[in-house]
């Protein structure tokens, strides 16, 4: 049974799955969700009422959020990369900070864009004043974290770098790094060399006129 993945290129959740699939070549069938009254937006809602995506469909069953993906993905279709390490302790870890990326990095970062895609009168200054501050704790703090490490949990790739990739992306076009904090701009650009890291950036080159605050000429 074909796995089918909805999703579109250019969203950071969407491509913290590819990096999972593309990690280990898993054969997947693209369902882009081109907008809600596209074909693979309509059955989107009707899998997910949320309608939020990255979805991955694997015959009769339906797995929602990008990190339950990778989990599944780890489960029911391994490959030679491990996401998710087997010793219990060192996944603690991998799973503590993929739930620093999404929470710390991701949600304010998602903040200031949607703010931004507001019509005046809905936008919410002092929101988006906070989600800033937030970046920039959680840059300060991944900045000393990553002292001693490659990756966001040590020595091996895992599932809290495909959360990192496509949101340390998006959050420096958003609210830029800088030199402030070298260490987190070394793993960024470590991350951008992963070639399934690279191969969901380039993916999504086509959109980048739409990014709601001007996507910068770099990366
Ligand atoms: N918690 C979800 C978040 C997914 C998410 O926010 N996806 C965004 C794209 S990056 C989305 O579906 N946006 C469409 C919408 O909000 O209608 C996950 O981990 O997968």
């Amino acid at each position: 049974m074909t796995l089918e993945l909805y999703f579109h290129p250019f969203s950071s959740y969407s491509q913290k799955a590819l990096i999972a699939l593309y990690e280990n070549g898993i054969p997947f069938e693209p369902q882009v969700v081109n907008g809600p009254d596209s074909p693979a937006g309509q059955a989107l809602s009707a899998l997910w009422p949320l309608k939020r995506f990255p979805v991955l469909v694997d015959g009769d069953r339906t797995i929602i959020e990008a990190t339950c993906i990778i989990e599944y993905l780890g489960l029911h279709h391994p490959g030679p990369v491990r996401l998710i390490p087997e010793d219990p302790k060192a996944a603690l870890e991998v799973r503590m900070m993929d739930r620093f990326f999404d929470n710390y990095v991701s949600t304010p970062q998602q903040k200031v864009v949607f703010d931004a895609l507001r019509i005046e009168a809905d936008r919410d200054p002092y929101g988006v004043r906070e989600a800033r501050a937030m970046l920039d704790t959680a840059y300060a703090w991944l900045d000393k974290t990553m002292a001693q490490r490659e990756w966001a949990a040590g020595d091996h790739f895992s599932l809290a770098d495909c959360a990192a990739a496509p949101f340390l992306f998006y959050a420096d076009w958003t609210h830029p790094i800088g030199e402030r904090f070298p260490r987190v701009t070394a793993y960024r650009q470590r991350l951008l060399q992963r070639p399934s890291f690279a191969r969901a950036v380039d993916e999504a080159r086509p959109y980048r006129k739409f990014f709601p605050l001007g996507a910068p000429d770099r990366d």
